[in-house]
């Protein structure tokens, strides 16, 4: 076995082009694995191959494989799904093996890797392996290095993973739909050297965002700019599930975009690196400092940080509308407006109608109903109230002594006393504000000696018509 995976090896790395794909070795299927439950599961410990330090996918899974002849065989199956967005709301979707993101694929530098792909979509597809270097007829773009996959039909990928690092994969045909419909999966391709870019936890995640109108189920897929939905893994919170943490640990979170917008995303409390892209390792002396990392459309990031502060860190895009749920955006401002007299008036023609936010409007406590399959707008509940959050949101939670492999939830952070903001319950002073003689917010001093007329020509001339 280990002589012919050093000969597939050797020869991929010499000749990317070459035509080494075995039709012999592709001719029987793999299993196809599903998945039915939205939240995370547990790292995949390699049971064959060469050795890795797996990654944890928010709210998703890793491929298993099947080894043959010393190939790596996955079998990806792109087919409808539905996918709970978060608890309430549930999305049709297009994704792979029973979810949107598909699962991750996670092999070794060197790796040769045999992939199936049926297509059980209505119309034709294909795979990109986003980042990747490959022979050109498997870099999966419709039209341009291979036919469309007809609906039914099964092709074959094959190629050496040469490059350790973070990547994605996508379909290149009717792209606009596909990846509206959230076809989409990560790919971590581990160092051969497993003491390579070692960190304790190793979270990765998508960026995908939705439009579906409250009340709907499926995404509208000609929206180019206006999505209400944004998420991490087809998950808006709180329905995107924490990234645990034990105190000490060096941590490392991967993520993707593939939305028609950059993210800023940003973490609470600790400072991190941004340690590599999907083009490859920063270089260590090349690696700066940051509390938000922006990532533009199509691109990756990993970003490492020690989490050395015991406690509930908000991570989350730092664009305020996308860490909220569907809302109309042509909803108005009413801060200031005193809206009481035509709320009245409109209750009546509207039973239920509530104004929107005289006082700034915290939307999280508004009781209006909402269509059915709707989150609301800002929600979440903490131990002090309402997070008023949504969208592209969720909670690094770092604590003591957990267990090396230990992702479970562990309930609200309990701070030590004398260490939580507070109210101030003494004498209010009347705030001192500057004093001028008659009271003008402009001192009299100031003040020009003499009004300055203003001179206004006026037309004249047509007083005949
Ligand atoms: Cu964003």
């Amino acid at each position: 076995m280990s002589t012919r995976r050093e000969f597939f090896i050797g020869a991929g790395a010499i000749a990317l082009g070459a035509g080494l794909v075995s039709k012999v070795g592709a001719a029987s299927l793999p299993e196809a694995p599903m998945m039915d439950k939205p939240s995370t599961q547990p790292p995949l410990t390699p049971p064959n191959g060469r050795p890795y330090n797996p990654v944890v996918t928010l709210n998703g899974w890793t491929l298993p494989w099947r080894m043959k002849n010393g190939v790596k065989e996955f079998h990806l199956v792109a087919e409808p799904v539905v996918r709970e967005i978060a608890p309430g709301m549930k999305a049709n979707l297009w994704g792979y093996n029973g979810q949107s993101p598909g699962p991750t694929i996670e092999v070794v530098e060197g790796d040769r890797v045999r992939i199936f792909v049926t297509n059980k979509l209505p119309e034709h597809t294909s795979i990109h392996w986003h980042g990747q270097r490959l022979p050109n007829g498997m870099d999966g773009v419709t039209g341009l290095t291979q036919p469309g996959i007809q609906p039914g039909k099964t092709f074959v990928y094959e190629f050496v993973a040469q490059r350790p690092g973070t990547f994605m994969y996508h379909p290149h045909a009717d792209e606009m739909v596909q990846m509206a419909m959230g076809m989409m999966g990560f790919w971590v391709t581990h160092p051969k050297n497993p003491s390579l870019h070692k960190v304790d936890r190793d979270f990765v995640f998508l960026l995908n965002a939705y439009d579906i109108d409250p009340g709907s189920y499926t995404p509208k897929v000609n929206t180019m700019l206006d999505f209400n939905l944004w998420t991490f893994n087809s998950r808006a919170f709180p329905g995107i599930d924490p990234i645990v943490c034990r105190q000490g640990d060096r941590v490392r979170i991967r993520f993707g975009n593939l939305t028609m917008t950059n993210h800023p995303i940003h973490i609470h409390g600790h400072e991190f690196e941004v340690t590599g892209t999907d083009g490859g390792w920063v270089p260590k002396s090349a690696r700066w400092p940051e509390v938000t990392a922006d990532v533009a459309v199509g691109q990756m990031r990993a970003i490492e940080f020690d989490a050395n502060y015991e406690g509930d860190w908000a991570f989350h895009c730092h664009k305020s509308h996308h860490a909220m749920n569907a809302m109309g955006h042509d909803v108005p401002t009413m801060i200031g407006v005193d809206q009481r007299g035509v709320a009245e008036k409109i209750n009546k023609l509207i039973p239920g109608y509530m104004a929107m936010g005289e006082n700034g409007g915290s939307m999280g406590e508004m009781e209006m109903p909402l269509p059915e399959n709707t989150l609301p707008m800002m929600t979440g509940q903490g131990p002090f109230g309402g997070i008023e959050m949504g969208g592209m949101f969720t909670i690094v939670k770092i604590r003591k002594g957990l267990a090396r492999n230990d992702y479970k939830d562990p309930g609200w952070y309990k701070h030590p006393k004398g260490t939580v903001a507070y109210e101030y319950t003494g004498d209010l002073a009347e705030p001192t504000r500057v004093q001028t003689k008659s009271g003008e917010a402009m001192a009299g001093e100031q003040k020009p000696s003499k009004e300055i007329e203003v001179q206004v020509r006026k037309p004249n001339g047509h007083s005949g018509h």
